[in-house]
């Protein structure tokens, strides 16, 4: 065990565990925040210990707020469904997260057993289950009475907002990479008219807000090892007020086309059709009954949006010296940035057989 590990080890006895934690190894998965697997003492429950990226997520206690509310709606309201709700593990002293002496934010959930996490879909039928899956959370969230969840992240998914910021970093171009970014400079200025029109809606009251996952991306929910059945949507950090569009946004994204997120061979990037329909088709059967009209006509766009977004913010945290996403290699930030990029051009140029798809579907 590295010195991570170990120290990771020691919060988890922090934990109210059936038995001491004995092993802990780094789980991967996530661009922000850390995981590790830990073991304890002649036990088969494993346990997945957190520590939560206290820049971007300055207050956890809201998250877990957020995190108990829906889970105690969950299971009020929802505990006949075929999914799993995360289950937090309280502190020994019975909070829902640990702070340690050096600041950082903990927190510790039953592992889930038997599941794989996909970060591009291989077949039609996960993305039907993850479509599914997300699809149950959002008439989960859509049922929840009570005042608004808290707003994790403002803005998080403002996309005129995060063109705002795209300016400010590429006017201060901090690291000198702009000038070899011109394409992708273009591009976005380019793709601008098209930003505003789900918040937009929100904003006039043509699309009604309701708590979401919104960072609905293929990795983030856990299928069955072997039958592919969905388990489990994880990750709640961003639950929180939106729209079901920022969702389905982010399935495309991720679901219909099984290129990598930083894929640099573009070529690689093209969406499939087959999996738009078998996303899609899993999404309305859980979700369509509480889709209005506006909503299902800006799915596509939806799928141009949130893919746009999450390039730009990619890009911006390029010319930014990749401050916000984790990387593991040089211009990782630019590569996904590209592919996302190159997403969005593949959904434009087959626009009319998406449209085509969520007809036949409805
Ligand atoms: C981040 O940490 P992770 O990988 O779950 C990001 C999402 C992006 C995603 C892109 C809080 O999610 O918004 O869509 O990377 N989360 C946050 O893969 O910024
Ligand atoms: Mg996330």
């Amino acid at each position: 065990m590295n010195s991570l590990q170990m120290h990771a080890l020691n919060i988890a006895q922090e934990f109210e565990l059936p038995a001491a934690a004995q092993r802990c190894e780094e789980y991967v998965g996530g661009h922000i925040n850390r995981s590790y697997r830990v073991a304890c003492e002649g036990q088969q429950t494993r346990y997945l210990l957190q520590r939560i990226n206290h820049e971007v997520f300055p207050q956890p206690e809201r998250i877990m707020a957020n995190i108990a509310r829906v889970s105690r709606h969950f299971r009020e309201r929802h505990s006949d469904s075929k999914q799993q709700f995360l289950e937090l593990i309280p502190t020994r002293s019975g909070q829902a997260f640990l702070s340690d002496p050096d600041g950082a934010i903990w927190r510790c959930y039953r592992f889930i057993e038997g599941a794989v996490m996909r970060e591009s879909a291989t077949s039609p039928e996960q993305a039907a289950q993850a479509g599914r899956a997300f699809g149950e959370f959002q008439v989960l969230l859509a049922d929840l009475t009570g005042p608004r969840l808290h707003e994790i992240i403002v803005d998080f998914h403002h996309t005129p907002v995060r063109y705002a910021t795209f300016d400010k970093k590429l006017a201060q171009d901090s690291h000198a990479r702009a000038q070899s970014c011109q394409a992708e400079v273009d591009f976005v200025d380019s793709m601008r008219g098209r930003a505003s029109q789900i918040v937009d809606g929100l904003e006039t009251g043509a699309l009604r807000e309701q708590a979401v996952h919104n960072d609905a991306k293929l990795s983030n929910v856990l299928l069955h090892r072997e039958t592919e059945q969905a388990l489990c949507v994880v990750d709640l950090d961003t639950l929180m007020p939106g729209s079901p569009l920022y969702d389905f946004g982010d399935m495309m994204r991720t679901m219909i086309c099984s290129a990598a997120e930083d894929e640099r061979d573009l070529a690689q990037v093209k969406i499939d059709l087959d999996m738009f329909r078998a996303l899609t088709a899993g999404y309305l059967a859980t979700a369509r009954e509480i889709l209005s009209p506006a909503e299902i006509e800006l799915m596509v766009e939806a799928g141009v949006i949130i893919t746009l977004e999450t390039g730009l913010r990619f890009f911006t945290d390029h010319l930014d010296g990749d401050q916000y996403f984790r990387t593991h290699r040089d211009a990782q930030n630019l590569d996904r940035a590209r592919c996302q990029f190159e997403l969005v051009r593949s959904i434009e140029s087959q626009r009319s057989a998406l449209e085509a798809i969520v007809l036949e579907l409805l």
